[in-house]
């Protein structure tokens, strides 16, 4: 039956999935850093000898720090160890395409040294205009920045979780044309920048202001051509967040699974859109936290998982690094980043351009397809039958199989109409592998 549609003057603006090179790009990339710095790595989860099992980057909150005494920390920030070249070259060296850099996360503190407020690098011992550096090093190591900005903002006294009264409409809109100001700035001051990811716009105020969070997004896409938003800056007319109130994704790509990932059998919807999942290392740390030991820490093989399950639903995965205070980062995520690195260098082609394969999961792993309709078998799971099955969609036949690292060529035996016994590698590769499959589609 037609369902009738609502009329909406801040509703999505697209129709399907971008198909613009700016949104080519985005969609290709596929893997990204997350980058959380600010003020909160420097106690790093601790306050008044009590250390915070929370998140670190939330600790101002969970230990109940007023926001003038959070922001004496500024007189400590001097990250003498920080060279955004390392930072960078580490990016290019885990196979990262994108990273996704907090300009200002809720404690209000900023990477840039706005003019618009006197709580950013500017005002630190260490001076120095932090992003503008990153943007430089991870450019000229061909990486694509994107900008992580959090509309909530705890140091600015006319920010409002709701709106109650005149005083608070009056306060809140000129907290709404300070963050205007905000992201203009930035994107006159670093006009290389992609994609906008707003966080910390679930409060009432901003729903009762889908209008503001619709014009945000036009703003920033006539100042930067080919820009790229997330869904989580957008309310609807009626504060419907995300998905609008007709269920139309706002933004150009939806930002909701966060430390978690769509069921690849149930959630199937999700290839409709684009998309894009953030993850952290250990249970639920962005910024630096210094004990590590206090949650699970996910190994490299855990995180790659996550990586090729996002790309087999036709999504991005970024993983997130919290650096320290003295600008270095800790031993366990360089050591990630360079397994994950090693992976990628060896099965990346699984990886990069590629999207949902349309073929039913099975138990081994995923699956994903290339530019060239190659289909790509991640194997995670190796059975002691020493057979992986692969059952094809309707009219589409396995042509020829072989190993992505050397070519070796894998036998595959039909045995039934569309399902195939594909054969695992002479030699178990003893980490998760890749098959190519040349297929065939019937006329
Ligand atoms: C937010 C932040 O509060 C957090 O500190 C971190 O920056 C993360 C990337 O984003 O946390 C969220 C935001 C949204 C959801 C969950 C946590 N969500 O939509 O489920």
């Amino acid at each position: 039956e037609a369902k009738t549609e609502i009329y909406l003057k801040y509703g999505a603006t697209n129709e399907g999935k971008r198909q613009d090179s700016a949104m080519q790009k985005f969609r290709d990339n596929r893997l990204g850093v997350f980058i959380h710095w600010g003020l909160y790595a420097i106690p790093g989860g601790e306050w008044n000898g009590k250390v915070y099992a929370g998140a670190a980057e939330w600790l101002k909150s969970w230990a109940k720090v007023p926001s003038n005494e959070w922001m004496q920390l500024m007189s400590q920030w001097n990250p003498t160890k920080f060279d955004a070249k390392k930072w960078a070259v580490m990016a290019k060296e885990m196979g990262a395409k994108y990273v996704k850099i907090t300009t200002k996360h809720h404690e209000g503190f900023c990477l840039w040294p706005s003019k618009y407020s006197k709580y950013t690098v500017a005002s630190t011992p260490y001076k120095r205009d932090l992003l503008g550096e990153m943007v430089k090093a991870y450019n000229e190591e061909g990486i694509d920045v994107h900008f992580y900005f959090s509309v909530m903002d705890w140091s600015n006294s006319d920010y409002r979780y709701d709106i109650k009264s005149q005083e608070d409409s009056i306060a809140f809109s000129r907290f709404l044309e300070f963050t205007d100001n905000q992201l203009k700035e930035l994107a006159a001051r670093y006009p290389t920048v992609k994609d906008f990811w707003f966080d910390g716009t679930w409060d009432a105020s901003i729903k009762k202001n889908g209008w503001w969070t619709a014009h945000a997004e036009q703003m920033l896409k006539e100042l930067l051509p080919g820009v790229t938003i997330n869904s989580r800056l957008r309310a609807d007319d009626k504060g419907k967040r995300h998905f609008d109130s007709n269920g139309r994704l706002m933004g150009d790509y939806e930002s909701g699974y966060e430390r978690r990932l769509p069921d690849p059998v149930q959630d199937l919807k999700v290839t409709q859109w684009d998309w894009e999942a953030c993850m952290t290392v250990p249970e639920n740390q962005w910024g630096y936290h210094k004990d590590w030991s206090l949650s699970y820490i996910k190994t490299p093989f855990e995180v790659i998982d996550r990586i090729v399950h996002a790309v087999s639903m036709g999504g991005n995965m970024v993983v997130n690094f919290g650096p320290q205070a003295d600008g270095d980062f800790r031993p366990e995520e360089k050591a990630l980043a360079t397994a994950i690195g090693k992976w990628m260098q060896c099965y990346g082609k699984a990886i990069y351009a590629c999207d949902y394969a349309e073929f039913d999961k099975q138990d081994w792993g995923y699956y994903t397809r290339g530019k060239n309709g190659e289909v790509y078998m991640i194997v995670f799971n190796q059975p002691y039958s020493e057979r992986l099955i692969v059952k094809t969609p309707k009219g589409i036949s396995i042509e020829q199989a072989s190993l992505l690292t050397t070519n070796e060529n894998i036998v595959v035996v039909e045995t039934t109409r569309n399902e195939y016994n594909v054969s695992v590698p002479q030699k178990n590769p003893g980490e998760p592998y890749v098959i190519q499959l040349k297929i065939r589609v019937a006329e």
